[in-house]
């Protein structure tokens, strides 16, 4: 596996290449052009000139995360042939870049959902929290306002103030989407990429929808076993695969994080690996990485990992907010170098144990 970090670029981010370097073991950063819209194609030119700001730092662009659909794409709409070709020919830049792993997700209106961003724990430490009974005492619309005080003056991935703008229109064009409707629409997507995956020998890495259950009615697939391996037999090639988020599909607790792992084998191209710590069924936190202080056996995790042989990037994800640290919640520096060092340390005594 390769370590990395997410990092979201100069003009958004409050960490610099340059701290991420210094993380013991990290080599790589996953990142995305920021100022991009779904459905238009990334010009080569701005590729480059974040290719070299990365490497001029001393690291590599070890994947991108995102390439966003477009609600076209994922709704079926007429324009999704253009936005289609649109996105080919950014899979064929990055290709021609030597980037060869694109993390996308297939959710609805909404990326990830939390009701808190800035919850407390014992230790003083503030976290991302979700809580069901929250949710279902809002309309999707009160959703950004109920969380834009606590997002530090940053605009959280997926949580654009114009798309949130737009939300009750977004709502309308998804009414006659329903679970079968959106597998079809992403099968659809995926055989029109496959070639150019297969040309540029480009990873695709579905990102599972967080949490793993319908949010205000939408429709939401990636969030179990039995979803994804429908998935990746629907189209049965290596290229599709997915984005192992143990905090995305663990919010789910039926899910058996190790098992799917393993029935993952070749297919798993990118590891988001964190831990949560359940309060009730329906309520969790984003807890620190070590096992010890959420509900996920991490050893375990990373342990599945390994046995299947993973050899992708993988990154700790959203740390909590600690030592005063003020950034954009989920991405500060310090818990997330602290989650990688951990990480590493386990698969370091993994791989050790395993030798002799
Ligand atoms: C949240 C992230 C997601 C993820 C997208 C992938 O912190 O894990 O926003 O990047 O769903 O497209």
């Amino acid at each position: 596996m390769q370590m990395t970090l997410r990092w979201f670029g100069s003009k958004h981010d409050s960490v610099t290449l340059e701290q991420i370097r210094q993380v013991p073991g990290v080599k790589g950063v996953i990142t995305t052009l920021y100022d991009t819209v779904p459905g238009e194609a990334w010009e080569l030119e701005d590729i480059r000139a974040l290719k070299r700001e990365v490497e001029a730092a001393g690291l590599k662009i070890a994947g991108i995360e995102s390439v966003n659909i477009s609600d076209a794409i994922k709704i079926g709409s007429p324009e999704r042939e253009e936005h289609i070709d649109n996105y080919i020919k950014t899979l064929e830049r990055l290709g021609q870049e030597d980037i060869h792993m694109v993390c996308y997700n297939f959710m609805p209106v909404f990326d990830w959902t939390r009701t808190e961003l800035a919850r407390k724990r014992p230790d003083g430490s503030t976290v991302l929290a979700y809580n069901q009974a929250a949710i279902d005492a809002i309309k999707p619309e009160e959703m950004f306002d109920s969380i834009k005080n606590d997002s530090n003056g940053h605009v959280m991935p997926g949580w654009e103030p114009e798309r949130m703008a737009k939300i009750k229109e977004l709502f309308e064009m998804y009414k006659d989407v329903d679970n079968e409707k959106l597998f079809a629409n992403l099968k659809y997507f995926l055989e029109r990429i496959m070639p150019t995956c297969d040309k540029y020998d480009i990873n695709m890495a579905i990102h599972p929808d967080d949490p793993a259950w319908s949010v205000f009615g939408l429709p939401r697939i990636i969030i179990n076993k039995e979803n994804i391996l429908r998935m990746m037999k629907m189209v049965d090639n290596p290229h599709n695969g997915v984005t192992f988020c143990s905090g995305s599909y663990g919010t789910n607790l039926e899910n058996d994080l190790p098992d799917m792992i393993r029935s993952l084998k070749g297919r798993i191209h990118f590891a988001h690996v964190r831990n949560l710590k359940f309060n009730s069924p329906t309520d969790f936190e984003e807890s620190a990485h070590l096992s010890s202080d959420g509900t996920f056996d991490m050893y375990e995790i990373m342990k599945a990992l390994y046995d299947i042989g993973f050899d992708g990037p993988i990154r700790p994800d959203h740390g909590r907010m600690i030592w005063g640290e003020v950034a954009l919640p989920g991405y500060g520096l310090y818990d997330r170098a602290l989650g990688a060092t951990y990480l590493n340390g386990l698969w370091e005594a993994i791989e050790k144990s395993n030798k002799r």
